[in-house]
């Protein structure tokens, strides 16, 4: 049993993927013996019912200078973040010198929109090869992690902001008690704190193992936010459902009082309590759900290729470390994966240590099948990607569960 990072109470573990490397550390030859491991497994807290890792790793070892994701790398993430800033920017930006904070701007894309407007704004973000793209694009950027103590920094230096955001990066940060007392610290009296992270009921639902990684301390429902807010006076005012990554959910927080919630809002907690997600039922059809996909992917991947049948990667994503790791997938199965990111094209997966290679190696020559690892991007990937199944192509999926398409 752990200890809860929210509320200190007790995290009843439901699932052990066992030792697992850092899902972005990709690596050369020369790094294969000095690899970092830790042991994977998430628990539920009996207390709050937040959904979190059993261990945590530290941060500098996950973000920093050579962090390889970018999140322009899908045109359709690229869309999604123009459309978020274009909202903040008529609504609650759209008053006198406004001010937004990004938490993990990454490489500016939700950002560069920000700044093409003119408007005041600050990045905050630890990893600093990404944080350099995100400023060629003009966006103002602080390199570093944020906690209460930058929280502190940056109100002395910009004052308050009208909206602190964050994607994909709050589901990232185990010390987030910190995060929230800086939010505290740093928000105007009605300003909101947005986030948006892989939602768990959809996790749940699809059984996406693979959103389980080093990096996704947080597994959030509406439910743990709104008792985490709680905790920092604030309150879960609105909530939005996202298709992107795989269905994720938009949490709006102002300070309690301060803003009436939405409909949206009560409906997704009432939702959520004949949910059940939090209840063992639920959690150990998740378990034995994970562990049918594994054999069924295994017994696929070897029937292929014991029929001389051909298979590539499609996609070296964070996710697909658990997978690879998790399931035992190795070069004798997937003898490479193609990905579009220059920083892990040329080097190894971690743990598994498949090749990565540049995209135009899809087709040099197509391979039988096609296991998409980026099953997120799925119709962004098979629609560039028309030729592979004209040429008899075919993918393998394994979310919502195994199948050949
Ligand atoms: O939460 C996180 C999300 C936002 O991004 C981070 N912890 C790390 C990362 O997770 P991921 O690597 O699982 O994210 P994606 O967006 O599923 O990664 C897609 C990968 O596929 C990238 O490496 C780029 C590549 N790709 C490609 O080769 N061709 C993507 C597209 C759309 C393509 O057409
Ligand atoms: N917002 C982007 C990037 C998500 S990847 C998107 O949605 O595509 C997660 C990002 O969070 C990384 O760029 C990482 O460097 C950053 N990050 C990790 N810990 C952080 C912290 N404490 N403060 C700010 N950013 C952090
Ligand atoms: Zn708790």
């Amino acid at each position: 049993m752990g200890e809860c990072r929210v509320c200190t109470g007790p995290v009843n573990e439901f699932f052990d993927f066992g030792r697992q490397p850092l899902s972005d550390a990709f690596v050369r030859k020369e790094d294969f013996a000095s690899e970092f491991f830790f042991r994977l497994a998430v628990g539920v807290c009996g207390s709050c019912s937040m959904v979190q890792l059993m261990n945590e790793v530290p941060r500098e070892h996950m973000f920093h200078e050579d962090y390889p994701y970018l999140s322009s790398g899908s045109a359709v993430m690229r869309a999604h973040f123009e459309r978020t800033a274009e909202r903040f920017l008529a609504t609650e930006l759209n008053k006198p010198d406004p001010f937004i904070v990004e938490l993990g701007c990454n490489d500016g894309a939700m950002l560069k929109a920000v700044a093409d407007a003119g408007v005041r704004h600050l990045g905050v973000e630890p990893s600093g090869g990404v944080a350099q793209v995100a400023e060629a694009k003009g966006v103002r950027v602080r390199k570093t992690f944020f906690e209460e103590s930058t929280a502190l920094e940056v109100r002395a230096a910009d004052g308050r902001a009208d909206v602190i955001f964050a994607a994909n990066t709050l589901c990232h940060i185990p010390y987030i008690g910190s995060v929230l007392r800086g939010v505290d610290t740093l928000l105007a009296p009605d300003g909101v704190f947005v986030f948006e992270d892989p939602y768990f009921a959809e996790i749940v639902r699809r059984t996406s193992f693979d959103q389980i990684y080093d990096e996704h301390f947080y597994f959030f429902t509406a439910q743990s936010v709104r008792a985490m807010a709680a905790r920092h006076g604030f309150e879960l005012v609105d909530v939005e459902p996202l298709p992107v990554h795989g269905g994720e959910i938009r949490y709006t927080l102002a300070r309690a009082g301060s803003r009436r919630p939405t409909e949206a809002a009560r409906e997704l907690l009432r939702e959520e309590v004949d949910a059940g997600l939090a209840d063992l039922d639920t959690l150990r059809g998740f378990a034995a759900r994970v562990e049918d996909i594994r054999d069924g992917l295994m017994s696929l991947l070897r029937d292929v290729r014991g029929q001389g049948g051909t298979v590539v990667g499609y996609g070296a994503t964070a996710k697909s470390c658990t997978v690879t790791n998790y399931c035992g997938i190795g070069p004798e199965l997937v003898p490479y994966v193609c990905d579009s990111t220059p920083a892990k094209q040329g080097r190894f997966m971690p743990g598994s240590h498949i090749p990565v290679r540049e995209p135009a190696a899809f087709a040099d020559p197509y391979p039988d099948y096609a296991l998409l690892f980026a099953w997120n991007h799925a119709e962004e990937i098979m629609a560039k990607e028309t030729a592979f199944k004209d040429a008899g192509g075919r993918w393998i999926l394994y979310v919502p569960d195994v199948h050949v398409t």
